[in-house]
């Protein structure tokens, strides 16, 4: 009988990756889904289409304890993936409030539930590089300081010291994954990575001439989604339970992502790319890169797709989408002039 794991945001981008992951290692899945994403699975489930006849969905929110205790109770399951969050630095900007009480309550609620139903469940937090925000240190590792620089950092910041709190005062073998940037075909439109794959893929079907972008000099540590969520597995197959960076440990600018993207197929970034103050951010965190030693040694962890694997395979994407199946223009981008 496999093991039987539980995954909150299963319908997210990670959540997707995570579960058929775990399908291939022959555990039963279950995943938390929003009632409304149950009621309308042609366009709230997309990401898991393919797998939706092999995972077990059940409906809950974040916001209620009592939708999570339910759920975990009727599996009680082996392992515990909490990935929901409102994931989205910008709009933690413009509402404080949800994303505070959706990540750290959501948060809260998952951890407490296990206690009571499953303390023996392995469970894993979804934390960020964001926790470091205005960074003390480059390269950032597990001891670097935290200083988060949005509502979203701070909610982090708490669910991390939550999940540490259980670990602690009831012996939950409770892990956090500080991860850094990772991205997919699967990312969703709002971030910048996607928003410029999918901006390219417009221009190139001529659908439109410009993509609008805010802060080009920020700087990130971007690694492939499928390669994190064996990070996540790995920390939860340990015999104790611990926190671990997970990144690549090589890191570009938005511009350079934008600029490689348009040069695979064969366009100058310059005559389509625009600035729009729209898209700055109150408080910016200029530049994170991971320092992933200890996944490295500790879980044997590694990162199998590079850069410009990832920027091709997003770009590949999106043109395939758009209708176009042989969008790039050299084999290699790297070193081709601009
Ligand atoms: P996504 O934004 O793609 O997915 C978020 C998931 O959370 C979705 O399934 C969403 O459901 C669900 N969710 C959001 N709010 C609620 C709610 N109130 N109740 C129930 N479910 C909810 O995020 P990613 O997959 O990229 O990231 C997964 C986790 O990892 C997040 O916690 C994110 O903060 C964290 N993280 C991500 C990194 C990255 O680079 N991707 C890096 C470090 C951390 P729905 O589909 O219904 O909206
Ligand atoms: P981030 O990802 O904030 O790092 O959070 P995002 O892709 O949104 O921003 C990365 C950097 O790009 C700059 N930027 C823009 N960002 C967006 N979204 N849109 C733009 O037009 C734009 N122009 C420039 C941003 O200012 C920023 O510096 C992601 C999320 O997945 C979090 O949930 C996760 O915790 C962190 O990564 C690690």
């Amino acid at each position: 009988m496999g093991k039987r794991a539980f995954i909150t945001g299963i319908t997210g981008q990670d959540g997707s990756y995570l579960a058929e992951f775990l399908l291939e290692q022959g555990y039963e899945v279950h995943g938390l889904a929003r009632r409304v994403a149950l009621e309308d699975p042609a366009h709230r489930l997309t990401r898991i289409a393919h797998i939706a006849s092999r995972v077990q969905l059940h409906a809950g929110s974040l916001e209620s304890f009592p939708s999570l205790f339910r759920v975990l109770q009727k599996i009680r399951p082996d392992e515990c993936y909490h990935l929901a969050a409102q994931s989205f630095v910008s709009y933690s900007f413009d509402d404080e409030f949800s994303t505070l009480n959706a990540n750290i309550n959501g948060t809260h609620h998952v951890l407490a539930a296990l206690k009571d139903v499953a303390p023996k469940c392995h469970f894993y937090f979804a934390a960020t590089s964001e926790m470091f925000g205005k960074a003390a240190e480059t390269p950032q590792t597990e001891r670097t300081p935290l200083h988060p620089r949005s509502a979203y950092g701070i909610s982090k910041v708490a669910g991390f010291h939550l999940t540490q709190n259980y670990r602690e005062a009831y012996s939950l073998h409770a892990s956090s994954g500080i991860l850094f940037n990772h991205e997919s075909p699967r990312r969703g439109y709002e971030f910048v990575t996607r928003k410029i794959s999918a901006g390219v893929a417009r221009i190139l079907a001529g659908q439109s001439k410009e993509l609008s972008l805010g802060n080009l000099e920020a700087k990130r540590d971007w690694g492939h989604a499928r390669d994190y969520v064996q990070a996540m597995w790995l920390m939860l197959q340990q015999p104790a339970p611990d926190d671990y960076v997970v990144a690549t440990g090589e890191c570009h600018s938005v511009r350079e992502f934008a600029e490689l993207a348009f040069r695979l197929v064969g366009l100058n970034a310059s005559d389509h790319l625009t600035i729009n103050p729209e898209f700055y951010r109150p408080a910016e965190v200029d530049l994170l890169i991971g320092d992933s030693t200890k996944a490295r040694r500790a879980l044997g962890w590694q990162n199998r797709v590079r850069f410009e694997e990832l920027v091709r395979e997003m770009v590949e994407a999106d043109c395939r989408a758009a209708g176009i199946q042989q969008p790039f223009v050299t084999s290699s981008a790297v070193g081709a002039s601009a």
